[in-house]
């Protein structure tokens, strides 16, 4: 980065396992881009001082908080970066907008669509005075999804005609698993719906650019009531004494058609043993097929129906060569990346677009977008899986 390049202080409100990652995307991005602003890593917010200090420590940030509305009136702080449970987007960043503040927010947008469109409007309306805000769909940002999306958009695949979209985990497959707040609709919103079901829909629409339009839905809490957690650790944690009751559903599947005429499928899930965070896309289009699995997210598999039957085949493309979407920042082909890489992407890429004075995609409108998507998925399981606009 050059001598004198302008800086971005950030602040970052809430530092669990998000908060982590998110760290890690400011912390690199400088180091391995040039950037046109300089993030520093100013002030991280929590309520409990201890952790909030100690995690300042361990993560590179120059100060602690423990009120945000505080680092709302620091001039250092030129963005907001929002990695808590989602019942607490809607006002932080409303107000950190108000303020002209940046915003970066976690998934998903909101916990309910009026949340989503109150933030949409906040941040349509700051765009206007140069402020804003963007949601953290970070799997975009994952070099063989942009690829993917890349290779659509040329035109490699023709027209779109199916999507099937899965993402798969089991870390409450487990009957005893704790209760943590990912399981609590008051701060979560939904379950597998919200916290992993939006990733796919996000990603169906941004490698397609389709949206989709309706749904047929079926939500199902498997487990009802779980022990209470002693200690979070990660996702989930260790069993204290008593049970709670989960409130959100387990697994979430649905059917969607598109703009572009295509018929995909869905299906997010906290219960695939041995699946650990299998994101799973394939589309096919009239000229051939796409296939990705995040769990191997360094390789793209493209089927190029244009080439002699005789020796077509799904092409396994190593997505690390210098060409690639991010990679010539990254190491010599081959040497591949991680879950990680997609959080610096992330900053490198809103960096990029604030530099610029434009929108940084996907806006709190496409994050509204996907909000909409998942209420129609409720609606339509509330109602005997009937076929629901967006
Ligand atoms: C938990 O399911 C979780 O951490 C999600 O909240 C993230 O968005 C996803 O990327 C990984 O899994």
């Amino acid at each position: 980065m050059q001598p004198g390049t302008p800086r971005l202080g950030v602040a970052m409100i809430g530092y669990a396992f998000m908060g982590a990652a998110h760290s890690q995307g400011w912390r690199v991005a400088p180091r391995f881009f040039d950037l046109p602003l300089r993030p520093e890593m100013r002030v991280v917010v929590g309520r409990d001082e201890a952790r909030v200090s100690a995690a300042a420590q361990r993560f590179g940030w120059a100060g602690y908080e423990t009120d945000w509305r505080r680092v709302l009136q620091r001039e250092d702080v030129d963005l907001v970066d929002i990695c808590v449970p989602g019942d607490l987007h809607a006002q932080i960043a409303t107000e950190a907008l108000q303020a002209g503040k940046h915003v970066l927010c976690e998934k998903p947008l909101a916990n309910t669509v009026a949340e989503a469109e109150q933030m949409a409007s906040a941040a349509e309306a700051a765009a206007v005075r140069g402020v804003f805000a963007m949601v953290g769909f970070t799997y975009r940002r994952v070099p063989a999804i942009a690829l993917a999306a890349q290779l659509v958009a040329e035109g490699r695949l023709g027209t779109i005609r199916h999507v099937r979209a899965q993402y798969l985990q089991d870390w409450i497959a487990d009957e005893q698993a704790p209760l943590s707040w990912r399981l609590d609709k008051e701060k979560a919103g939904s379950g597998a719906l919200g916290d992993i079901g939006a990733h796919i829909v996000d990603l169906a629409q941004f490698v397609t650019g389709h949206h989709i339009i309706g749904v047929s839905g079926m939500l199902e809490t498997f487990v009802t009531e779980r022990p209470v957690a002693a200690e979070h650790a990660g996702l989930s944690g260790t069993a204290g004494g008593g049970r709670g009751p989960v409130t959100v559903d387990d697994a979430a599947v649905f059917t969607a058609r598109t703009t572009g005429g295509a018929l995909a499928t869905f299906e997010a899930t906290r219960f695939a043993w041995g699946r650990k965070n299998a994101i799973r896309l394939e589309v096919n289009g009239s000229k051939g097929s796409l296939a990705f699995d995040f769990e191997d997210m360094n390789v793209l598999h493209f089927f190029d129906a244009t080439e002699p039957a005789r020796t077509a085949g799904f092409r396994r493309i190593v997505v690390t060569e210098g060409e690639h979407p991010y990679l010539a920042a990254w190491w010599p082909p081959g040497h591949g990346l991680g879950y990680e890489h997609g959080f610096v992407h992330q900053a490198v890429d809103l960096v990029h677009a604030l530099a610029e004075n434009r929108q940084p995609e996907p806006s709190f409108a496409e994050g509204l977008n996907v909000q909409r998507v998942l209420d129609a998925v409720v609606r339509s399981s509330a109602n005997g899986s009937s076929w629901t606009t967006v």
